[in-house]
């Protein structure tokens, strides 16, 4: 058994939730209420905490609604989510096709493009959005930008294997334009963090003009040796819900 069963969070009218917390269960809630079909089987889960908002409606579907049905995670924390939660765990390895998969975001801008990886993530979220037939964002007003690295400042997560990591900091440094790109250490810099693969994460501050074209910077990125995947994802969402600060909902298609 792993962790305790999730907490359920009273409606959106709760007082005890923060505005932000609010505006990430309204975006998980509205996208969990218009993109899960009571005919879908394959469910993917991803990472971060605007999500265990869609495990929350989920739930309430109830136990009829969900007992065929199988979730697949993205990461130990969505694994444990769906464990704690009482839903069925399955993996990519078992259902190479996923009726949809919902996540967070780090960063989204109007064309639907992505910056996801800030919890390390991003190659599993990766495998599972491409697997959905249908890829749906979740995330608060903050994330809702015009051009990517806007808000998100530590820049584009990429994870390496570990024997490389030098070599892909110093071709970022030198041959892709990013003197900044650094090694992601753990709190208290105890050692870089490890993601659940097993590799290293670079972070990749770029300036705007690069964020502008996504997909060319992180095609670029994924050619160096080394690299497992690049925390850009382009043109793969469906939809994207952002909660609002007072109440209301923004959806980009
Ligand atoms: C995952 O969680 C990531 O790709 C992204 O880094 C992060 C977003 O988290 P949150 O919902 O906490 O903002 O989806």
């Amino acid at each position: 058994r792993i962790g305790q069963p999730t907490k359920l969070i009273s409606p959106i009218t709760d007082l005890n939730l923060s505005v932000l917390e609010k505006s990430k269960q309204l975006a998980a809630w509205t996208a969990v209420d218009q993109h899960v079909k009571p005919e879908h089987r394959v469910i993917g889960i991803g990472s971060g905490s605007t999500v265990p908002y869609v495990v929350e409606r989920i739930v309430q579907l109830g136990a009829e609604a969900n007992a065929e049905r199988v979730f697949i995670p993205t990461g130990f924390q969505s694994k444990q989510l769906i464990v704690s939660s009482g839903l069925n765990l399955g993996d990519v390895d078992q259902f190479p096709t996923i009726d949809v998969t919902l996540d967070g975001a780090d960063e989204v801008d109007r064309e639907l493009n992505c910056i996801k990886g800030g919890g390390a993530c991003h190659l599993r979220e990766k495998v599972l959005a491409e697997a959905a037939n249908t890829f749906i964002l979740v995330a608060d007003y903050r994330k809702n930008v015009e051009f990517l690295g806007t808000n998100f400042a530590s820049g584009i997560p990429i994870e390496v294997v570990p024997f490389a990591y030098a070599k892909v900091l110093q071709n970022l440094h030198h041959h892709l334009g990013c003197p900044q790109a650094s090694l992601r250490m753990a709190v208290k810099k105890a050692g870089p963090v490890v993601s659940d693969n097993g590799n290293f994460i670079i972070d990749a501050p770029y300036d705007q003009e690069t964020m502008k074209t996504p997909y060319t910077i992180m095609a670029q990125i994924k050619m160096l040796t080394g690299v497992v995947e690049v925390g850009v994802f382009c043109h793969m969402a469906r939809a994207a819900y952002f909660g609002n600060a007072d109440g209301t909902i923004k959806m980009l298609t």
